[in-house]
């Protein structure tokens, strides 16, 4: 399988650690998001929204796209180890946690985002990085509220094994911390789960910032 990523893409970043916890290697490209190279007529052509990560599979077809869908169809095509739990409710817990990071949160901080804050509203950079840094944490927030009251939270976000919830609290913190310098202190449970993540080599291995390149933006 081919992956179209970026070293500082948290979207890229959870379909990483999705391949890396399933046991499975890709060949990976680089897109240069900081030279705009997503919106050049090659990439188009493998993912026409013009974002990473695009997955090509060995098969053939055209690639997949969205890291939540990418991270569904490893869960389905190689279900061990399991991202998702058996019972449709931990299931919905699981996939409401990963989406209120990946949905809710994520989507903000995008370089298309980023990109029109400064050249259509002119906001200076100050505004800007108080955006980003108030909805990456805004999300952990309501991450938190539901990990540090509830029974199914474990080890991890949701028992005592990763599931796509932790995949995407990771990515969430990464951005929090190593991107937009967060203060981290209103959200104790989500950085347990997320020191208790880079414990694993299929998370702390992909890291963005560990990553050929990577700089913080
Ligand atoms: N919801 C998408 C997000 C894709 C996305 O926005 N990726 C970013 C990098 S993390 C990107 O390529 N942005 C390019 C741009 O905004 O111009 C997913 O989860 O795959």
């Amino acid at each position: 399988m081919k992956l179209y990523g970026f070293w500082r893409s948290l979207a890229t970043y959870r379909v990483k650690v999705a391949l890396a916890l399933k046991g499975t290697t890709v060949d990976e490209v680089s897109i240069d998001l900081l030279k705009g190279k997503q919106h050049e007529a090659d990439y188009k052509a493998v993912n026409p929204q013009a974002v990473v990560p695009a997955l090509v599979l060995d098969e053939g077809g055209p690639p997949l796209f969205q890291s939540i869908a990418i991270m569904e169809y490893l869960e389905e095509t190689k279900p061990q180890p399991p991202l998702l739990p058996k019972d449709p409710r931990g299931r919905a817990r699981v996939r409401g946690l990963a989406l209120i990071a990946a949905a809710d949160g994520h989507p903000l901080v995008v370089p298309r985002i980023r990109n029109y804050m400064e050249k259509e509203l002119k906001l200076d950079e100050p505004s800007r990085n108080r955006w980003l840094a108030h909805w990456t944490l805004e999300a952990l927030k309501a991450m938190e509220a539901h990990l540090k009251n509830e029974k199914e939270t474990g080890k991890f976000c949701h028992g005592n094994s990763p599931t796509m919830a932790d995949i995407c609290l990771a990515g969430q913190v990464v951005g929090a911390v190593g991107y937009f310098k967060c203060d981290v202190s209103s959200v104790p449970t989500s950085m347990r789960i997320y020191e208790e993540c880079m414990k694993l080599d299929a998370f702390s291995k992909p890291h963005p910032l560990k990553q050929p390149g990577a700089q913080v933006h």
